[in-house]
């Protein structure tokens, strides 16, 4: 991208406004339209593209570590957490004012694609301290409080964000960002956020998530 680019989605980022529209109060979850501009999620496609591998979900054992996982199906990327990317370090500003949780708190942002009929089915993002998977996890800044997915691409079908416990169904839209809490207000784990990604059905979806923590992520 060239240096004129970069700069203009700086500043515009700087700007930052959300319009916040809630979808449920128990659990928390919110949608935020035009959260990234068309300029930045073709960006983060663009840079993601090259260095995609098949995802991974945490082996709840320990034993393990990561694991590929049939109930996950999409190929994913980390940005180094260091980057010193303009364009993902103004994304991480954005994240922080929205969900009022420092940058420090976050883990790298991770770049999603599903092609047709690739699924993320329901699961919960915050760990459980009763597996040493989890409890391993536990160390590194405490609890996931709170999940951030942004769509880069409209997929032409299917791809839907779900809570199927509350019957919530997000249909992906480029530049909308769901932000919905793990835990909720008095520090405990909120069994009513599983969620899932439903199987895409044409075209592909791509996405962007970021998790928060209680604490610094180291
Ligand atoms: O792709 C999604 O919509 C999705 C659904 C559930 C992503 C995640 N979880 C995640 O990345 O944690
Ligand atoms: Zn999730």
């Amino acid at each position: 991208m060239k240096i004129f680019g970069l700069i203009f989605l700086f500043v515009s980022a700087l700007h930052a406004e959300f319009s916040l529209q809630t979808l449920s109060m128990s659990p928390r979850v919110y949608l935020i339209p035009d959260f990234l501009s068309e300029a930045e999620c073709d960006y983060i496609i663009q840079a993601a593209r090259p260095h995609l591998q098949r995802s991974t979900v945490l082996d709840d054992h320990g034993i393990n570590g990561d694991v590929v996982d049939s109930r996950r199906s999409s190929k994913g990327m980390f940005f180094p957490s260091n980057h010193q990317d303009p364009v993902l370090r103004s994304i991480d500003h954005r994240i922080a004012q929205l969900t009022g949780l420092p940058v420090a708190n976050g883990e790298a942002i991770q770049v999603l694609a599903y092609q047709m009929g690739a699924e993320y089915q329901p699961h919960f993002d915050f760990f459980s301290p009763d597996t040493p998977g989890g409890a391993a996890q536990l160390k590194r800044g405490g609890q996931r409080v709170a999940t951030v997915i942004m769509y880069l691409n409209t997929p032409e079908a299917g791809g839907e964000t779900i809570f199927p416990t509350v019957k919530i169904s997000v249909t992906p839209h480029k530049g909308t960002a769901l932000v919905f809490y793990s835990c909720t207000p008095d520090g405990k784990v909120d069994p009513l956020t599983l969620h899932g990604g439903a199987p895409v059905i044409a075209g592909e979806k791509w996405i962007a998530t970021k998790w928060l923590h209680e604490r610094i992520f180291y």
